[in-house]
């Protein structure tokens, strides 16, 4: 069974003007879809083509010559996470049990919210911005770089944020503190409830 390349949440132009549908058209159209090809053609006639994507991802991560088919499984599912990070008029103050566990974690809100933008803005290169639920129940901070994971390292993950140039190039060109800064206007805490539970 093929690995395919999961439905947008929400239609490719209701992040516009925050993200805009050209944005969505390269980096969804364009570059989650070629993880996706790509993982398809590492892993067809080896063991991972019957896996689940996130048995692969375990299965691979780490490993120096299972590099492409860890980078391209990892991409698939950072991506697809990062989507459902994202919804159209959301953002604002996080409601729910997401409320209080950032108080807990971080002293308030606006003090995640700097901490969070600072470690996004601050990883050096390609990667993503996370937060990230530990096993002992605590909520942290985390960056990865490039491909990198911390769902590979059997973490549970709360919301990300894409900080490869791809994301933000067309909209905000350089301009990464701009792209991190409008990201809080599309924060899912939906979704952050979910992954919290
Ligand atoms: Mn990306």
């Amino acid at each position: 069974m093929a690995f395919t390349l999961p439905e947008l949440p929400w239609a490719k132009d209701a992040l516009s003007p925050t993200i805009s549908a050209e944005t969505i058209d390269y980096h969804y159209g364009k570059h989650h879809k070629a993880y996706v090809d790509n993982l398809n053609k590492f892993a067809a006639g080896t063991k991972y083509e019957s896996m689940s994507l996130e048995d692969v991802i375990k299965a691979s991560a780490g490993q120096p010559s299972e590099k492409k088919i860890f980078n391209n499984s990892a991409q698939v599912w950072n991506h697809t996470f990062f989507w459902n990070s994202l919804a159209p008029k959301a953002g604002g103050d996080p409601k729910g049990a997401i409320a209080g566990a950032i108080d807990k974690a971080f002293g308030s809100f606006a003090d995640f919210k700097t901490k969070f933008s600072e470690a996004a803005i601050g990883q050096f290169g390609s990667g993503w911005a996370w937060l990230v639920k530990n096993t002992d129940g605590s909520l942290a901070i985390e960056t990865t770089p490039n491909a990198e994971t911390p769902f590979a390292t059997g973490k549970r993950c709360v919301l990300t944020l894409d900080v490869w140039e791809h994301a933000y190039y067309i909209d905000y060109r350089n301009a990464r503190p701009k792209f991190v800064e409008a990201w809080w206007t599309l924060v899912n805490w939906d979704f952050a409830n979910k992954n919290l539970a």
